[in-house]
């Protein structure tokens, strides 16, 4: 039988009371516990990278080996310890800020360089640990310290760019759900590739507005297909709060080549 993990360590929770990003440690905990269960991995085989951010305080709660990157820099340090020990089950925590402003480029090439690891985007619309400066997917309109006036600038929509990157693994999953989190996050590390998870999540200080999008959310099937992927991804609207959200495997390439 496997030996219980022991994923908790002893450091002082920095998170403001209430944080999703709690929620967020919870299912990473479960899935890990559910492959070490299941005879899949030992505790040893996984390893982590984070951003600079609130997400990655993290780092300081889960009690798996890592590295503690700079801000935008948590995929190309997975990457590399992954080249460095293949056998290791990399999770690679990172923020929307982190990965979809300064990190944007690792993000785009990960897809094609296929690696077999899990990234985890950490999506509360803004830069929250520098105090809720806006990101590229936060809602036009959104009013901060940086932009008083409030955000000018379009949302994107990264599910849509991971798919026009060859992605082979896109997943979307709600920190307000730990158990289709913890099962979105099992099926990430069990897939052969890159597999990247976004985590719709609440912040409880900072651009209030995007929050408690739970109604819009539904959760869809395991798809295949690209051009059900497309319209999946299509129908959330970053810059709204309106419309359906599906969540769930949006798209994963079945063959996709272990790395
Ligand atoms: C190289 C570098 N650039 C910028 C920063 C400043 N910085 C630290 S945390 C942060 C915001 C993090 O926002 P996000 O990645 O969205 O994570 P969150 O705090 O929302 O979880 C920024 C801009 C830094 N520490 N290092
Ligand atoms: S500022 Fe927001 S994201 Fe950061 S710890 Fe507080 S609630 Fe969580």
């Amino acid at each position: 039988m496997a030996t219980k993990p022991d994923l908790s360590t002893k450091n002082t929770n920095t998170w403001c009371p209430g944080c999703p990003n709690n929620m967020i440690l919870a299912a990473t905990k479960q899935a890990i516990t559910n492959q070490i269960e299941s005879g899949e991995n030992k505790q040893g085989d996984f390893a982590m990278t984070t951003g600079i951010g609130c997400h990655a305080k993290i780092f300081d709660l889960l009690n798996i080996s890592g590295i503690y990157c700079l801000h935008g820099r948590t995929i190309p340090t997975a990457i590399g310890m992954k080249l460095g020990n293949p056998n290791l089950k990399v999770l690679s925590f990172a923020g929307d800020g982190d990965t979809y402003a300064e990190g944007m480029a690792h993000f785009i090439h990960a897809f094609r360089y296929n690696i077999d690891m899990t990234l985890i985007v950490h999506d509360n619309q803004s830069f929250s640990l520098t105090t809720g400066q806006p990101t590229p997917t936060s809602q036009q309109g959104y009013v901060s310290k940086a932009k008083p006036q409030g955000e000018t600038f379009k949302p994107f929509n990264p599910l849509k760019l991971a798919l026009a990157s060859n992605a082979t693994f896109i997943a979307r999953t709600s920190a307000r759900d730990i158990p289709h989190m913890t099962e979105t996050i099992q099926a990430a590390i069990n897939h052969k590739g890159f597999a990247f998870v976004e985590v719709i999540q609440d912040c409880l200080i900072f651009n209030l507005d995007a929050n408690a999008k739970d109604k819009m959310m539904y959760k869809t099937e395991p798809n295949t297909d690209k051009t059900t992927a497309d319209k999946l991804a299509s129908e959330f609207d970053y810059n709204s709060k309106e419309g359906k959200i599906p969540i769930g495997i949006i798209y994963q390439e079945n063959d996709s080549p272990k790395k």
